[in-house]
């Protein structure tokens, strides 16, 4: 699917429609040559003279192709000499550059015609279009960008909250290969003396290597484990946390969607039944993205609409990363509301007795005992901001926003942790169970291995192909 690296690769970095300036990027060892085929300097140097770094006024050309004589450049349509636009140049040598290649960039207008022109004549004069990612796939594979950091560049590219930002950044920063290259390194140590044990004694490694290893490993396990930990937290900072409303009909969940997204988005009427269908929104919760869901009204119904709309509300809920139950706090709870809080056994949630601008009796109900609860009318916007706060609070531990703290947020990642750590449980075992060393080095280089595997230090070309596909083209 990749080329070599020799090849001079070149895409648009922008996206694609109008826009007020649009770039071409090459990356390769023929970037000044191909790119100096349609940069005139308004200077009139060479393109080749320009310093490494700087930026520098052009007009763009259609040059006479190499294979034509008759002045007309067949790919274009336009004439040879054509002037395209005006545009910004910039060199970046080798290896300060993105992909640690010769690259060109070439800021013209952002219209779609001129920058596919642009393309198109770079690609009459030897270079080849990139394939999606290609760019940041060079800046791996000449070590660069580990390839943790290659994905996030993909993470920062696609987030949508604030918090997701931040652990993009972090991990581009390489936050997460180091910690994870040090549970590696000591593992290959631990992996170099077993496997001197193995050549080099005849019985099994003694009892003070044994002590040692046991040592090392398990505290490369408890930091896998750490890291596995945070994946959950990870995806709801990459993703938005689901958060599905549920309760009785007429309790005023619809309401409550209403409040928090500031706007009158689901029917309110003072129908029970009135919402039939899962009603999703996002809302931004201090750069935490919340996918908020607003359900049908649990009851026993004969309507098959609203046992229909019942059937996606249970799904919604098993699905949710918390549960809102709203009861209506201004009436005793029913057999119903009893139900459905024993439903949240294990399940992160808040329960919220609405209608508290009405009379308020269940607060002391003795089914809410051991429930977090909180008073609030959807009405009037009474306990809602500490609603808000709790809700943060119970997604996110809050230690995501340390400096020093990593998340994990890709399953690729969390997938190779979780096979790290099994590996080394069962190390762990052979070593106390006094097993011979080749068994135990077998796990543990297999926990190596699979840490490697998020760094890229260990990977196949399957692996990077779909990693990089995921990439639009021109990154
Ligand atoms: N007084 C008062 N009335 C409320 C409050 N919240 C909702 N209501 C009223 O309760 C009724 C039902 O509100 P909805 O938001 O439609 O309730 P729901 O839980 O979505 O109902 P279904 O969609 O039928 O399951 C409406 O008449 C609302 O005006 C509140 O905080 N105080
Ligand atoms: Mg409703």
């Amino acid at each position: 699917m990749y080329g070599a690296l020799e090849d001079t690769i070149c895409a648009i970095a922008t996206p694609i429609g109008e826009g007020g300036i649009g770039i071409v990027r090459l990356s390769g060892p023929q970037a000044l040559v191909v790119a100096s085929r349609i940069v005139r300097l308004r200077s009139e140097r060479p393109l080749s003279s320009i310093s490494s770094h700087t930026l520098h006024l052009a007009d763009l050309v259609i040059p006479a192709s190499d294979k034509q004589d008759n002045g007309e450049n067949g790919h274009s349509g336009l004439p040879a000499s054509s002037l395209l636009d005006e545009a910004l140049v910039v060199y970046m040598k080798a290896p300060r550059s993105f992909t640690a290649e010769d690259v060109v960039e070439i800021q013209s207008h952002g219209g779609a015609l001129v920058l596919g022109m642009v393309c198109k004549t770079c690609v009459e004069f030897g270079a080849r279009m990139a394939e999606p990612g290609e760019f940041t796939k060079r800046a791996f594979l000449n070590g660069r960008l580990d390839l943790s950091q290659a994905e996030a560049v993909l993470d920062t590219i696609r987030a949508t909250s604030s918090a997701g930002l931040l652990v993009a950044q972090r991990h581009l920063r390489g936050d997460l290969a180091r910690e994870v290259e040090q549970a590696r390194t000591s593992l290959l140590m631990v992996l170099a003396h077993v496997e001197a044990g193995i050549d080099f004694v005849d019985e099994d490694i003694s009892f003070l290597q044994r002590d040692e290893l046991t040592r090392i490993v398990r505290e490369a396990c408890a930091v896998v484990r750490k890291l596995e930990a945070t994946a959950q937290e990870g995806r709801i900072l990459r993703e938005g946390a689901h958060v599905v409303i549920i309760g009785r009909p007429n309790v005023g969940k619809s309401s409550l969607l209403n409040r928090l997204l500031r706007e009158e988005r689901a029917i309110v009427t003072a129908t029970p039944g009135t919402t039939r269908d899962v009603i999703e929104e996002s809302i931004d919760l201090g750069g935490l993205t919340i996918r908020l869901m607003d359900t049908a009204g649990v009851r026993e119904t004969d309507d098959v609409v609203e046992q229909e709309g019942i059937k996606r509300t249970r799904l919604a809920q098993d699905e949710a990363d918390l549960l809102l139950l709203v009861v209506d706090g201004s009436a005793p709870l029913s057999n119903d509301d009893i139900e459905l809080l024993r439903a949240l056994k294990d399940r992160k949630h808040l329960v919220l007795l609405n209608k508290a601008d009405l009379a308020v009796t269940v607060e002391t109900d003795a089914a809410l005992v051991g429930h977090a609860s909180y008073s609030i009318s959807a009405k009037t916007g009474i306990g809602i901001e500490r609603v808000k706060s709790a809700l943060r609070a119970q997604l996110l531990s809050g230690g995501f926003e340390a400096a020093e703290s990593i998340t994990v947020t890709n399953v690729r990642h969390r997938d190779a942790l979780c096979r790290a750590a099994e590996s080394l449980g069962q190390a762990l075992e052979s070593v106390q169970a006094g097993m011979a060393g080749e068994l135990v080095s077998i796990d543990v280089r297999a926990a190596a291995d699979a840490l490697g595997e998020i760094t890229g230090v260990i990977t196949t070309d399957e692996i990077l192909g779909r990693i990089f596909s995921e990439f639009c083209i021109g990154k």
